[in-house]
């Protein structure tokens, strides 16, 4: 190629009007001179160049093979407390436990005294029972003369109660001695709507013997009944008043209501 050139370049060079005689002849030498020579000798080696710039990136390269297991680390910090959970459920009653031991021996009972005790309270209620009717008995009316005091009892009572009814007060069954008491008596049951008392008189001892209520006995005064005492079944050995003011021998287990006596020194 560079030679074609070359040959092109001679033969413009060859048309072209010669300005100086002189020149023509060294161009036409210097056209010689324009073909290629022989290759000269090499030339010494030049300086090291600078380095190139870096290459592109390659490629991501394929996945390696697993590396071989490392060694077991260290046990690790303890961590933080957990905040509290919520209430669970109530889980089922666990099974009976077994029975425990004996306790000690109790104390020896006292049941005798607790009866006695009880009992004794009873009698006490009773007696109060019984004293506050008495009370009201003695609010509705009493009798009384300068010495003595009676009490009518609309309790029905046997003798023998009756007369332990009126010492328990102090007194005793009433003892008409003589007309005055024995009237006051009388008036006092009529009064009181009733028909017979128990007075203290009896022949509980001996038959036929009367007494009064204090073993004194009865003599000059006597208020029988026409016909009495009779001594009826042969079983009449305490006395009665009746309203009329007479007095009639009576069973003593006859209950009726009662006069009791009180002599006013003692009251
Ligand atoms: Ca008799
Ligand atoms: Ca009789």
């Amino acid at each position: 190629m560079k030679r074609a050139l070359a040959l092109i370049s001679l033969a413009f060079l060859s048309l072209a009007p010669p300005a100086d005689p002189q020149q023509t002849v060294d161009d036409a030498c210097s056209v010689q001179i324009l073909v290629p020579g022989l290759k000269g000798d090499a030339g010494e080696k030049g300086d090291k160049g600078a380095p190139g710039r870096p290459g592109r990136v390659g490629p991501t390269g394929e996945k390696g093979d697993s590396g071989d297991k490392g060694q077991k680390g260290t046990v690790g910090r303890h961590g933080k407390i957990g905040p509290i959970g919520s209430k669970g459920e109530k889980g089922d009653s666990g099974d009976a436990g077994p029975p425990g031991p004996n306790g000690d021996p109790g104390l020896p009972c006292e049941c005798s005294q607790l009866r006695k005790a009880i009992g004794e309270m009873d009698n006490q209620v009773t007696q109060l029972t019984t004293e506050l009717k008495f009370i009201k008995s003695a609010v509705a009316g009493v009798r009384e003369t300068e010495s003595k005091i009676y009490l009518l009892v609309k309790e029905e009572r046997t003798y023998v109660d009756a007369q332990r009814s009126c010492q328990g007060r102090g007194g005793t069954l009433a003892m008409p001695k003589d007309e005055a008491a024995n009237g006051l008596m009388a008036a006092y049951v009529a009064q009181a709507g009733l028909s017979r008392v128990f007075v203290g008189v009896n022949d509980l001892d001996r038959e036929g013997s009367f007494v009064y209520a204090d073993r004194s006995p009865v003599q000059t005064f006597r208020k029988w009944r026409g016909g009495e005492p009779n001594n009826a079944y042969d079983e009449e050995d305490c006395v009665e008043l009746v309203a009329e003011g007479g007095w009639n021998d009576v069973a003593c287990h006859t209950a009726l209501p009662f006069l009791c006596e009180f002599d006013k020194e003692h009251v």
